[in-house]
């Protein structure tokens, strides 16, 4: 049996719910496909983010990370292609606000995901679950963590795949935020078992 990291995120801005946060736990300790499930949620925090998902991957030794964060306004579920190193945009939890800031400043341009993107939104799309490959994850803590999950990883040398998926706003976030195109939470959960059911 191999180990999955899933990581989810807090609320964060105008969203009291996060439902990466509610998925996570979910699926925390469950056995899916070839992989068994080991949750944490991480802060949206421009100092602590990365580092708590690096101090996660030395913890918990996943083969495989997939972290999830919350893209309101997104209507279907969007893994990412590519994270940039750029810090950008609203402020964090702690009210951090940064502007045009690299991740890391001898850091590559970007990182793209190691994880089988495409088989993702085939088996997505297979089981009638909207899904595309996002082109950008934003600047922001989402982006930040892929980042630097991919980088840590080249510098381990170590064989962790890694990668980053975005989801829409929960029918209870939509509640609170009623503009938002929603999912219910059954199938924004069943969504990501799909896609950690595909991985070998
Ligand atoms: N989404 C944000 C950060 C936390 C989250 O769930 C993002 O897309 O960057």
């Amino acid at each position: 049996m191999k180990t999955l990291l899933l990581t989810g995120f807090v609320p964060f801005l105008d969203n009291p719910i996060n439902p990466t946060e509610v998925i996570v736990k979910a699926l925390d300790g469950q056995t899916l496909g070839h992989y068994q499930v080991v949750s944490r949620v991480l802060p949206v925090d421009f100092s602590e983010s990365a580092v708590k998902l690096e101090q996660y991957m030395d913890e918990v030794e996943p083969d495989v990370v997939i972290s999830l964060g919350l893209a309101a306004g997104r209507t279907k579920i969007t893994p990412e292609r590519i994270a940039i190193n750029c810090r950008d945009g609203a402020a964090d939890n702690q009210g951090v606000k940064l502007q045009d800031a690299p991740i890391a400043e001898d850091g590559p341009a970007g990182y793209f995901s190691t994880l089988p993107i495409r088989a993702f939104v085939d088996a997505l799309n297979e089981a009638n679950y909207p899904a595309t490959i996002s082109n950008t994850a934003g600047t922001y803590l989402c982006n930040n963590v892929m980042y630097a999950a991919l980088r840590k990883i080249e510098r381990d040398g170590t064989k962790i795949r890694a990668g980053f998926v975005h989801i829409p706003a929960s029918h209870e976030l939509a509640v609170q935020n009623p503009k938002l195109p929603s999912w219910s939470s059954r199938d924004l959960e069943e969504a990501i078992a799909t896609i950690i059911k595909v991985l070998d």
